[in-house]
């Protein structure tokens, strides 16, 4: 990890949206801090990164797994507002904002006869047991959300290519102005979950804006 950062980061002063940090700065003996940008379609980049596409991410899949694994809802009392999630590598603190989500859903695979959903950009080392009954549609954005581990604050972005696919496949028997009902699946229908999403960090975000 340090020979990937050592690698990418620059060590100007960054201002971002008012916060002053230094890619690598030491608030304490030993500890390093680093600033990571998770985009909507899930690619990690350096926050600082002037130009932020497919080239200037991070690819490694075994580093992605482990930045992901140890991601969580920041518990520390520093750039909580501009950085709400938080992975700490030993004593590297990494401090990451969003477009969105951090946990954005890639694709659809099978394992063990059961249909998985993975994120994280992985392969199939990070994943979700795919849940056709608690997909959730916001018609104010368009954006597709499912469950995710509770650590990660229960909810993921379904990346824009898969919502597309998938949103052929919902009704809407509330009208199209709210969340959609029902959602076919492999030549089943599911009636939607319309609650599990209030009880996440974005429901909680809601709540709290109001
Ligand atoms: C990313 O941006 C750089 C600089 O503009 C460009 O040279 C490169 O081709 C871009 N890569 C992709 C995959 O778009
Ligand atoms: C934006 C956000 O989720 N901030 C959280 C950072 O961590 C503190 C302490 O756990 C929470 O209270 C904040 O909600």
């Amino acid at each position: 990890m340090k020979m990937l950062i050592g690698r990418l980061f620059t060590s100007s002063l960054q201002l971002c949206r008012q916060v002053a940090y230094v890619q690598g700065q030491s608030p304490a003996p030993k500890i390093r801090e680093y600033f990571y940008y998770i985009d909507h379609e899930g690619m990690l980049f350096l926050d600082d990164a002037r130009i932020k596409n497919f080239t200037s991410c991070f690819k490694e899949k075994q580093f992605l797994e482990f930045f992901f694994k140890r991601l969580k809802l920041n518990d520390t009392d520093r750039y909580q507002g501009e950085f709400p999630f938080l992975s700490v590598c030993g004593r590297e603190r990494n401090y990451i904002r969003c477009d969105d989500l951090p946990i954005v859903f890639t694709n659809i695979f099978q394992q063990d006869n059961a249909d998985k959903l993975a994120y994280a950009h992985a392969g199939d080392k990070m994943s979700v047991p795919w849940q056709p009954d608690r997909i959730c549609m916001f018609p104010d954005t368009g954006r597709v959300y499912h469950p995710a581990p509770e650590r990660y604050g229960a909810i993921g972005l379904i990346r824009s290519k898969l919502a597309i696919e998938l949103s052929s496949s919902f009704t809407f028997q509330n009208g199209e102005e709210h969340p959609p009902t029902h959602f076919r699946w492999k030549e089943q229908d599911y009636e939607l979950d319309q609650h599990w999403w209030k009880e996440t960090y974005i429901g909680r975000r809601t709540k709290s804006c109001h």
